[in-house]
């Protein structure tokens, strides 16, 4: 996504906005109506839909839904925080951190071309591992039968067949039928992406995620063919994909290329594969710390580590969205199965901002309890600095208790 591209949109996005606003349902049902050539009789999909969803989908895809959903709730339990920690850090005062869910969240999922049940995966099992009660999914109408069985085996609570940024307006604001969320997650295009940063003061965000990107760092020791299979990958996503291989090995660059040439001519999905790569390519750089340095500027989505010792290179990287090691990691593992999540930032977010976690879910009180004996060993800091500042109630609350 070029961060511009937002701009492009953001008059339109407004007046969407303003209409959820003032009109509510009403609003949702009409846009609904507009942009996505669907008459809708209820906003909230039912669950006689999605249990007559499971007789349209082929049981091994369900299968296969259920396997990667107990690898994601594997991986995103094992960053759970203690849910509460206290030290006495000196005599008298203990201090510690009470982390604690939210109380409702919401995940928005593309619909569009394709069905994409891995993301309602990725954005909802980590809500509810993290222990968030109330897990809102929104996405447009049609509403693919694998989308309404992923939901369901991720736990979520609530979902409304209403997509783009009128959904993000119901999710931040809230209408009739949709009481508002405290967090809204999840990839999404332009109008979905400028609705969240437009409301943010109404709904928190995960981050900006545009289209897919890929960057793979390779030496001499890397395996040409598995680089553009994995690059062809992300191509396919988008139009507006980018993927960026980055070397010291000239050979290397080369045989990329061949093999990109060799394995895109039996591609389904060549023509959008062609645009993306239209604005991919490939940089020679003179040694391999060159090349890392020039990566993590890019900050990309997904990198993809080829070298012949990674877990060295990994040590120099700073900035990626999530990182795949060695030959046998393509990207599409944490695409779909091994645990990881694929809501990633883009176009260079990766500098500031983390893939999709519990931790988005949660926030952490700090917790303090000072005894007689703790209030006087820091009294008289505070007592000074509250004086200094100006402000004699703070140093009277602590002098009361001293007296
Ligand atoms: N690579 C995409 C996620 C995805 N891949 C969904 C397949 N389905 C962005 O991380
Ligand atoms: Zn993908």
């Amino acid at each position: 996504m070029r961060r511009g591209s937002l701009a492009d949109v953001k008059e339109s996005v407004e007046a969407i906005i303003g209409d959820v606003r003032k009109n509510g349902d009403a609003a949702l049902f009409a846009l609904t109506e507009k942009f996505d050539k669907q008459k809708l009789s209820s906003l909230q999909i039912s669950q006689e839909a999605i249990d007559a969803a499971y007789d349209e989908v082929d049981p091994a895809l369900v299968q296969a839904l259920i396997e990667a959903e107990a690898r994601i709730s594997r991986f995103h339990e094992l960053q759970m925080d203690k849910s509460l920690w206290l030290e006495e850090t000196e005599p008298g005062i203990t201090l510690g951190v009470k982390t604690t869910p939210l109380d409702r969240v919401g995940a928005y999922i593309p619909g569009g071309r394709a069905a994409y049940p891995s993301t309602v995966l990725m954005t909802t099992v980590a809500a509810r591992v993290a222990g968030v009660p109330e897990i809102v999914l929104c996405t447009p109408p049609p509403v693919h039968p694998l989308t309404l069985v992923a939901l369901d085996i991720a736990g979520v609570t609530e979902a409304y067949s209403i997509g783009g940024a009128q959904a993000i307006a119901a999710l931040a604001l809230g209408t009739e039928t949709i009481r508002p969320v405290q967090k809204i997650v999840g990839p999404g295009n332009v109008f979905v992406t400028q609705a969240k940063m437009l409301l943010r003061e109404y709904a928190e965000i995960d981050f900006p995620a545009g289209p897919s990107e890929i960057g793979v760092l390779a030496d001499e020791s890397a395996n040409p063919a598995f680089i553009a299979a994995d690059i062809l990958a992300q191509a396919e996503h988008d139009p507006n994909a980018a993927c960026v291989l980055v070397t010291s090995s000239e050979r290397i660059a080369h045989d990329v290329g061949t093999e990109i040439e060799k394995q895109i001519a039996s591609a389904p999905r060549r023509e959008i594969m062609e645009k993306a790569l239209a604005h991919s390519g490939y940089v020679i750089a003179g040694d391999q710390d060159l090349a890392i340095d020039l990566m993590n500027e890019i900050a990309p989505e997904h990198l993809s580590i080829q070298t012949v010792d990674p877990l060295a290179t990994l040590g120099k990287i700073r900035h990626a969205g999530s990182i795949f090691i060695g030959p046998y990691t393509p990207v599409a593992c944490g695409d779909y199965a091994s645990g990881t999540n694929h809501v990633l930032p883009t176009a260079g977010y990766a500098k500031s901002y983390s893939a999709l976690d519990v931790h988005h879910f949660m926030k952490r009180s700090q917790v303090q309890m000072v005894t007689r004996d703790g209030l006087d060993s820091i009294g008289d800091i505070i007592e000074l600095l509250a004086g200094a500042e100006g402000l004699a109630a703070h140093a009277a609350s602590v002098m009361i208790r001293r007296s």
